[in-house]
Formats: C-alpha cells, sequence, structure tokens
C-alpha cells in the first residue's frame, strides 16, 4: 500500500471530488466503527488438509495461544474483538460434551487479553455425528446435540455477546440413503425443542449450505430453508449467510438484500471462495463491495442501533497461508468493500433506476464499487483509530511471528 500522508490526502481529494466530502466522511466513520468476529478454528491447525497435512508455522497449539493471536489481531486492527467460538472445540474435554466451566474460564483468559467471545457454535460434525445430527435417526444422538445446542444459548448469554450460530453437516450422498422428510421434520423438531429452552434473549442464525459434507442432499441447503425455519421459531431467529455455501454463480447480495426486505434477523460469515467451499480469505473484490452496498443501504451495518445490525463473523480456515496474516488480509479486505458500498450514490442511482438508464445506472453504481481506490479512506480511518495504516505490514514488522515460531514447536 502507498502509505505517504500525502498520497492519503491526494486520494481523499479525488475521492470527495468524485463523490462528495459527505460520502467520504461517512465511509472512513463506516470502516472506523465496524466490527468482524474472528474465528477462533483460523487459529489452529484445524483444516490443514489432506494433502501433506501443511500446518503453517508458529500455528496456535491450544485455546490460549489462539486467544493471544487474536488479540494481536485486534491490536493491529482495533475492528475485532470478538473470537467465535466452537463449543467442541473450545469448550470441551473429550471433543463430545461441552463443559460451561471451560467456557468460563476461555471468557475469564479473553478478557485478560483485551478481548471478548462474540458468537458461539454448537458443534454439530465431530464423534458420533455420522448419521447425522438433529437428523439422526438415533433419539440418544439427537438428545445429545439438543443439550449442547441449549448449553450454547446459556454461554452465549452469560459469557459472550449472545448469539448462537447453528451450521448442521446433516445430509447425504446418496438418493435413497435417508428419508428427506423425516430429516427436515426431525430436524425441525430438534431446533424447536432446542429454540423454547434457550433464552428469549439470545439471537439464533441458521445457516444453510448446499453441499458438503452432503454430495446428493443436506438438509438445510438454501437461504430459503433457513428462513422458513427461522421464521416459524420466532423473533429471535434468523438466517446466517455464508458466502462459500452457494452453487456457482449464485446472487449473493440478492439473497442480503431479500433477507433484509423481509426484515428479518441475520448475520454472515465472510470468506472467498473459488470452485466451492474453499475457505480462502476474503479478498476485494466487486462481489463483497456488492453485498456490502446492499448491508449499508439496508442499515444493517454500522447502525447506531445496534440491535438493528447483523452478526459479522470471518470464516476461513485456508491450508496453505499464515493463518494470521489471512485473517489480517481478510479484515483489511472487508474494510475496502464496506467503504466501496458506502459510497455509491443510492439517490442519484434510484433517479436513473426509475428513469430507466441502464448503462448510465450501471456505470455510477461500478464506479465505487470496482473503479475507485478507497485505500486512501480506509488508511484514513486507521490513523483516526489509532491503529497501523497496513495491519498486514505491521505483522511482518512487530516480530510477533518470529516469536511464535520459536516458542510454539508444531
Ligand atoms: C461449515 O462449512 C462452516 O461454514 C460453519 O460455519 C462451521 O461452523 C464452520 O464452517 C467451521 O467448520
Ligand atoms: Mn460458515
Amino acid at each position: 500500500m502507498a502509505l505517504s500522508e500525502k498520497w492519503i490526502e491526494n486520494g481523499l481529494q479525488m475521492l470527495s471530488e468524485e463523490f462528495g466530502e459527505k460520502k467520504v466522511r461517512q465511509a472512513i466513520d463506516a470502516v472506523k466503527t465496524f466490527q468482524v468476529e474472528i474465528p477462533g478454528w483460523a487459529l489452529g491447525t484445524f483444516g490443514g488438509g489432506r494433502f501433506g497435512g501443511y500446518i503453517y508455522p508458529g500455528a496456535a497449539r491450544n485455546i490460549e495461544e489462539k486467544l493471544d493471536d487474536a488479540a494481536f489481531i485486534n491490536k493491529l486492527t482495533g475492528s475485532t474483538k470478538r473470537f467465535a467460538t466452537h463449543m467442541l472445540w473450545d469448550f470441551s474435554i473429550d471433543g463430545m460434551v461441552a463443559d460451561y466451566k471451560i467456557a468460563e474460564k476461555v471468557a475469564k483468559e479473553a478478557k485478560q487479553r483485551g478481548i471478548e467471545l462474540g458468537a458461539v457454535n454448537p458443534t454439530y460434525f465431530l464423534t458420533g455425528s455420522h448419521m447425522g445430527s438433529f437428523t439422526s435417526p438415533d433419539r440418544k444422538t439427537r438428545r445429545r446435540y439438543i443439550e449442547q445446542t441449549i448449553l450454547a444459548g446459556k454461554i452465549a448469554k452469560d459469557l459472550c455477546n449472545s448469539v448462537v450460530t447453528l451450521w448442521f453437516p446433516d445430509g447425504s450422498m446418496y438418493p435413497g440413503q435417508i428419508d428427506l422428510k423425516r430429516a427436515y421434520e426431525n430436524l425441525k423438531s430438534c431446533l424447536f425443542e432446542s429454540y423454547s429452552e434457550i433464552p428469549k434473549d439470545v439471537l439464533i442464525l441458521i445457516e444453510y449450505k448446499v453441499f458438503e459434507p452432503g454430495t446428493y442432499s443436506t438438509t438445510i441447503p438454501d437461504w430459503g430453508t433457513s428462513f422458513a425455519l427461522a421464521k416459524s421459531l420466532g423473533e429471535n431467529a434468523g438466517v446466517l449467510v455464508d458466502l462459500g455455501h452457494h452453487h456457482h454463480g449464485t446472487n449473493i447480495e440478492q439473497i442480503v438484500a431479500m433477507i433484509i426486505a423481509e426484515d428479518m434477523k441475520g448475520g454472515f460469515h465472510f470468506n472467498t471462495r473459488y470452485a466451492a467451499d474453499d475457505d480462502h480469505s476474503v479478498e476485494p473484490n466487486p462481489e463483497m463491495a456488492r453485498i456490502f452496498y446492499e448491508l449499508v443501504k439496508g442499515n444493517v451495518v454500522v447502525n447506531k442501533d445496534k440491535k438493528k445490525n447483523w452478526a459479522y463473523m470471518i470464516d476461513q480456515c485456508g491450508g496453505r497461508e499464515n493463518r494470521i496474516m489471512a485473517l489480517l488480509h481478510s479484515v483489511d479486505s472487508l474494510q475496502v468493500s464496506l467503504a466501496k458500498g458506502v459510497l455509491v450514490q443510492t439517490e442519484k442511482l434510484s433517479a436513473y433506476q426509475d428513469e430507466d438508464e441502464i448503462i448510465i445506472a450501471n456505470r455510477l453504481f461500478n464506479n465505487p464499487i470496482i473503479n475507485a481506490d478507497v485505500r486512501p479512506i480506509v488508511a484514513k480511518a486507521r490513523i483516526e483509530k489509532n491503529v497501523p495504516v497496513d495491519p498486514v505490514e505491521a505483522y511482518i514488522k512487530s516480530g510477533y511471528q518470529k516469536k511464535i515460531e520459536a516458542e510454539r514447536c508444531n
């Protein structure tokens, strides 16, 4: 990043000329305010993959080291004060049952490092879930997961930010393998049982995924299913959109717009995908900027009334990169995308839409979304926040990587 003060000021001047000083100021403020959660599972050895089993040097070996890394990421960004947890990875000894006492300890450790716990994820996909979790034909298995979900609600309320995010691996590989209707009914009834025992001020977001591990069917394959389930559960349920969970070419910004139009509660798992659910770091691509435009227009991001905001988390776990650097890169890309979304001249755009000026509308939209260089906005926000102007460069220069490589022998 070209980071001289002169470059930043010149850039801001050019952006103000094109989009107006007010918009530029709004974009700087939005970047300053935006917070996104760091997924605990990105920091550590999960997701190394079966090809070579690569683990990046210095990867965290336990929850304390994960929290150290998350706190350092927050020190460099000032935008990631929360750490999302997975019940059976972070609050369990045997990977089967989660323990409130462990969660309490983790919350305390987070606080000592100046960060907080964010969304709680019940873990439905480890040992004993090969025939499904909430859809399992085995009553005891379903019961175990219901109990875990209820405990997630309690932990979320007592120790975190009152958000529980649910992702189910349930599905099938072959036609005929499972009874599709019964699987859905089992899942729905377990959801109801859990929901009725979770404190009413805890938000429950239901994630969908079109494939994986199921290759023929997944029980919650699309946003419509999440929406229907959330709607039938009640006020405190919503839809969780994970960018990597769609068929190629799906218009995700339209899904976001529809969820907002329906006044449904929502959340987002950010990542980039190329072929499938690749779990790559977020890149500042036009799709991400268009998604942010909808979030900004819908007033569900950086809204002063915090209850209106969606829950924002990064969900990535690349197999080859340094994950700390990758998370910093994601935060940077999200801030760039947010700034672009804010710069769109919505009123002018709306007028062109009404006049059926198709190409002019498209050009006006693409100017901030694709053509503008908004890095001066992001840099200015960081200067005003008193954090490094380039977090990735700051990480490289910090010596932290050297330190963890020396301390942690993976
Ligand atoms: C599943 O692919 C997912 O997107 C869910 O959000 C999980 O909680 C997360 O990744 C980690 O497996
Ligand atoms: Mn996800």
